[in-house]
């Protein structure tokens, strides 16, 4: 490894506005959005398009540096911060945000990975087409780290998530070659699928410079409703009779307790349920569609009418106006921000089969308050994915930093032991990063690790792609 050779070599190359050395101009690429892991760097390069990135990957490659890519720097799994070495550079795609071209007859767009997601979302809806991936971070997360972390969102139970969005790849290997593989095809079966390899690896098998990604007609209208629920058996019931009465235009069935809730409003006390006094359960319940109005709101009246008198509901709101749809979206999307406002907490992204999601919370949160008396369970999510953010917070009064580090691993052990006898992932949607690094090879057993590790071993044989991230550098 020769770092200042490589900082001359990224000198000669790349304009000085292109290259931050400072610790003030690294300082934001340098930490997670949570303000867990803080790292340092070599320096943080910032290609403005994909040739440029090919070349810093060859000079990595040729002085041994190791680089971390980074998008918008949402992600919550520690995986675009580089360790605390100092010689590890940090790329960032954001200034590859070009969209390179719009197909309205084959229904895809073409852009680069520096793309805000809610930029390519903006450039659909201008042509009247939906780019259906949705997460409460679209404002800054970019597309590039949303396919490197397989992101998953609100719409995934209609339009699944970004892996099922994406057509084509280009990719910078960890050679500095440029591989193009940005075909707009929905069937295309030569072999083995490397577009699919990339996608949810983390930066650790190659680093995403554009992606084709698939568009849908624009609904004619979305109803929003908030609902509230008795308990879990009755919430999935509910799932199921919309998905039976309105099958694809169920678009969002996102699930919040009583408990998160109450700490959103905490937070941000505008943020009040309307269902008045926080029910168990409230569910927000989305419905898109293409033929009117009046269509959607009957079918949605109907279905909730059916849900009260099964008992299966027992309060309903469906939003008059988009602005008060949107005022429910932002209570579900503020439970994030108002976990960050309280302090760390510990999450635990997981998915769980439906049919044994009642058990496993009634189960889990059993033996977490047994052993913690007082702590906080903050659990809501995607429930029509049956994933959950199963997360948990210190008890009021304590000091969450200091209950965190006394108790994280038994936590998680609990949890995630929990997570395995219901047959459930140790993560959803989030990835794996730093954070569940240590916890994969339970998860996923020794062959498919071994496997993962053989694949990384013959991408990347110098292990210079965001190493120590998805799979432990000795396990290579
Ligand atoms: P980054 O954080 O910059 O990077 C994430 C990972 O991808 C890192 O390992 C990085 O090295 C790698 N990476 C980034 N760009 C590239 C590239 N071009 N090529 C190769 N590797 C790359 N996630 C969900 O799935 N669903 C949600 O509902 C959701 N809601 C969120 C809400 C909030 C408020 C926040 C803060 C986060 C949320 N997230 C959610 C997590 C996060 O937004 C997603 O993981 C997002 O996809 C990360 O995108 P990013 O551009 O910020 O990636
Ligand atoms: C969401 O669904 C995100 O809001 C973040 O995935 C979840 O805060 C969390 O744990
Ligand atoms: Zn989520």
């Amino acid at each position: 490894m020769n770092p200042s050779a490589a900082l001359s070599a990224f000198q000669a190359r790349l304009k000085s506005t292109q290259i931050l050395c400072t610790t003030d101009d690294m300082a934001p690429f340098l930490c997670d959005w949570r303000k867990r892991y803080f790292g340092n760097a070599l320096a943080v390069l910032l290609p403005s398009n994909t040739p440029e990135l090919a070349e810093i990957v060859q000079i990595c490659t040729e002085f041994g540096i190791a680089l971390v890519p980074q998008g918008g720097n949402t992600g919550l799994c520690g995986g675009a911060t580089p360790d605390q070495s100092g010689t590890q550079v940090v790329v960032s795609l954001k200034r590859m945000n070009q969209i390179r071209g719009l197909d309205i007859d084959n229904q895809t767009i073409t852009v680069e990975a520096g793309c805000v997601l809610q930029t390519i979302q903006e450039a659909a809806a201008a042509q009247d087409l939906l780019f259906p991936l949705s997460l409460g971070a679209e404002g800054s997360c970019c597309i590039g780290g949303n396919l490197a972390t397989n992101a998953g969102g609100t719409n995934v139970l209609r339009y699944g998530n970004a892996r099922d969005l994406c057509l084509g790849l280009e990719v910078v290997t960890a050679q500095g070659k440029i591989w193009n593989g940005l075909r707009g095809l929905r069937k295309d079966n030569t072999g083995y699928d490397l577009r699919d390899l990339f996608i949810g690896s983390e930066g650790t098998l190659g680093i995403i410079t554009a992606a084709v990604l698939k568009l849908y007609p624009m609904p004619v209208c979305q109803w929003t409703s908030l609902v509230a629920t008795p308990s879990i058996p009755a919430t999935i019931q509910l799932l199921n009779l919309f998905k039976q009465k309105a099958t694809a235009l169920l678009t969002g069935f996102e699930m919040m307790t009583a408990e998160s809730l109450a700490l959103t409003e905490k937070q941000f006390p505008q943020m009040r349920n309307p269902l008045g006094e926080n029910p168990p359960f409230t569910v927000l319940i989305e419905f898109s569609d293409h033929e009117s109005e009046a269509h959607a709101r009957n079918l949605v009246e109907s279905i909730l009418a059916e849900a009260l008198e099964l008992g299966i509901a027992s309060n309903a709101i469906i939003a008059s106006s988009i602005a008060q749809a949107n005022t429910f979206w932002q209570m579900r999307e503020h439970i994030t921000l108002a976990q960050a406002q309280e302090g760390a907490n510990l999450k635990h992204d997981i998915t769980i089969p439906l049919s044994a999601l009642d058990n496993f919370i009634s189960a889990t949160d059993a033996v977490l308050r047994a052993k913690y008396p007082q702590v906080r369970i903050i659990n809501f999510g995607h429930l029509g994915d049956g994933n959950l953010h199963y997360n948990v917070a210190a008890p009021v009064g304590t000091d969450s930093a200091i209950f965190n580090q006394a108790n994280e691993t038994s936590v998680h052990d609990i949890i995630y032991g929990m997570v395995e006898k219901f047959g459930g992932s140790i993560s959803a949607e989030h990835g794996i990063g730093q954070l569940k690094l240590h916890d994969l090879r339970a998860h996923k057993g020794a062959i498919a690790h071994d496997l993962m590790a053989t694949i990384k071993t013959a991408l990347d044989p110098l292990n210079i792609l965001n190493p120590n991230k998805v799979l432990p550098t000795n396990a290579n």
